[in-house]
């Protein structure tokens, strides 16, 4: 059986004049996890349009295309044609799962959650000449998961190829996030066999990794064990985590061992009321500054998610926050328009209170205004944004990070590792189209492993957590 497996691309991915990094860091994990069921005997093939141009002339047996929100007509379009060349299309993943009418009218076959239980039990319907029209995944286990078909991804074309997940989904249920709309029917939280990860671990060559997960430090226990087991495998990782699991006495350290040296960090306001109105609970009362400087103490350089647009954002929030993450010597920051991915409980709340302003999927990419805010008005709320990366990222303001650090080599890791990202995007455009990503490598693995530790609280009075003691 020939198998065509597609990860198409957002559209401006695709621009011929420029090649973003992030869109080159991890291959389609996904697909691959779903590769890893086929037979021997099939032909498999898997795309990632973002890293490459697609081949539509070929004539496979099955088409798999994963959905994202931001790809969604993309995907329609790639399963129209391959439907019309007479291809049997598989549509999954999470818009599909979002909104499985939409997605019906363009498949032969839609998946509605993750793919574990229900990807093989078609693949024998498809063999068998009956494949059903929906397949709805209840059973959330990861325990017979094969190894992941690595094989078949062109791991020179990005520039952390080892990403990884050992979980699935996260134990807390935040209203903007995809997670309760995706795992609905079943757990939404679940981990690998520690054995199993390692195992998966040892199979991946080099030193660096990307955790994808959610959540690594999700559960606790899990986590512990995992990062004993990584001990001295000599990996240097990166992974996302809360704020509540920085402060938690031991799990950091554990972490640290075994070569974490940076992590995406949920911040997503400085404002309580929004974390309430967003039922985000884990991150109230929790001091924002003591998490950071464990952080930064232990060496770990920190990526920290920032969303605007809450109910209670005004015109305020954007300067607060920015010169707030500056202070705090925090290395990278990402921002986000608060988007209201559809059948997530902020949809919900927002389409009933007639706020949503339109439908063009395109949109919702957390770039753009889809939906009225309460206190800002869309204009100013987009211009926000923009102005939050440029005052984030100009110079000036990656030495004040800079100057937090208070050894030399610290210093010179936060320029390197904040420069390196935003202000060399004409570098790593020419780097990927000279194919020359896996060089960087390297270089990537030095700036995190480089000396960070410490705090200087003389370069930068740390200001208190505006949530701390409330
Ligand atoms: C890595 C990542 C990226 C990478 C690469 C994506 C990739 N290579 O897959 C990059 C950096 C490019 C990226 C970019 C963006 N991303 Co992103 N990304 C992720 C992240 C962190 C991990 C994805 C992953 O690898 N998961 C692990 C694998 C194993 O799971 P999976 O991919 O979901 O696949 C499973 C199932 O979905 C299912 N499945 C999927 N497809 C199919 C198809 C069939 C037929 C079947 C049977 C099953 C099936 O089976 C798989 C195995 O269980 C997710 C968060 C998350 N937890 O999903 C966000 C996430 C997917 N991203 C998101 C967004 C919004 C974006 C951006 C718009 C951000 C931006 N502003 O630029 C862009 C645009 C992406 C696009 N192309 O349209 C949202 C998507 C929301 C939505 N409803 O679609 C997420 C959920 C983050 C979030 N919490 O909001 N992203
Ligand atoms: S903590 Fe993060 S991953 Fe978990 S539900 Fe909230 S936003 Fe989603």
């Amino acid at each position: 059986m020939k198998v065509k497996m597609i990860l198409p691309a957002l559209t401006e991915a695709l621009s011929p004049f420029w090649r973003p990094i992030k869109y080159s860091l991890f291959p389609p994990l996904g697909l691959a996890t779903l590769a890893a069921y086929l037979d021997d005997g099939d032909e498999i093939e898997i795309q990632d349009e973002h890293v490459e141009r697609l081949n539509l002339d070929d004539t496979p047996d099955l088409v798999v295309i994963q959905v994202y929100i931001t790809s969604a007509y993309r995907a329609y379009e790639l399963a129209d044609h391959y439907r019309q060349q007479g291809a049997h299309v598989a549509l999954g993943g999470l818009h599909v799962t979002s909104l499985p009418d939409e997605a019906a009218l363009h498949a032969d076959t839609i998946f509605l959650g993750p793919g574990e239980d229900t990807w093989p039990q078609f693949l024998a319907d498809f063999r068998a000449e009956r494949p059903g029209r929906v397949y709805r995944s209840t059973v959330r286990t990861l325990a017979d998961l094969p190894p992941v078909r690595r094989d078949l991804i062109k791991r020179q074309r990005y520039l952390v190829p080892n990403s990884i997940v050992v979980s699935r989904g996260c134990p807390h249920t935040c209203d903007f996030c995809y997670k309760e709309a995706f795992f609905k029917g079943g757990k939404s939280f679940y981990t690998q066999t520690v054995d199993q990860a390692l195992a998966e671990i040892e199979r991946l060559p080099g030193r660096h990794l990307y955790f994808l997960d959610d959540h690594l430090f999700g559960q606790p226990k899990f986590a512990r064990t995992l990062f004993e087991g990584m001990r001295g495998m000599g990996r240097v990782w990166q992974a996302a985590g809360t704020v509540q699991s920085v402060l938690r006495p031991g799990l950091l350290e554990k972490a640290v061992a075994c070569g974490l040296r940076s992590l995406f960090v949920g911040f997503e306001t400085l404002n309580p009321a929004n974390l309430k109105a967003q039922h985000k609970y884990q991150n109230l009362n929790r001091d924002y500054t003591l998490a950071i400087r464990r952080l930064h103490d232990l060496g770990v350089m920190i990526n920290g998610s920032f969303v605007f647009g809450m109910d209670d954002d005004d015109e305020s929030v954007f300067d607060r926050t920015v010169a707030w993450a500056i202070e705090q010597g925090i290395e990278t920051a990402t921002f986000h328009i608060l988007t209201p991915y559809p059948d997530t409980a902020l949809f919900k709340r927002m389409a009933a209170a007639g706020r949503i302003s339109h439908t063009d999927w395109n949109r919702y990419d957390t770039r753009h205004v889809v939906f009225e805010p309460r206190k800002l008005s869309p204009e100013t709320l987009e211009r926000g944004y923009w102005q939050a990366y440029r005052d984030f990222y100009r110079w000036s303001s990656i030495w004040r990070g800079a100057a937090t650090k208070d050894t030399a080599a610290g210093q010179l890791r936060h320029l390197a590792y904040a420069g390196g990202w935003k202000k060399f995007e004409p570098m790593w455009d020419w780097v990927i189209r000279l194919r020359r990503l896996p060089f960087m490598l390297p270089l990537l693995e030095t700036v995190l492993s480089g000396g960070g530790r410490g705090h200087n609280p003389i370069a930068a009075p740390a200001r208190p957590s505006p949530l701390q003691g409330r």
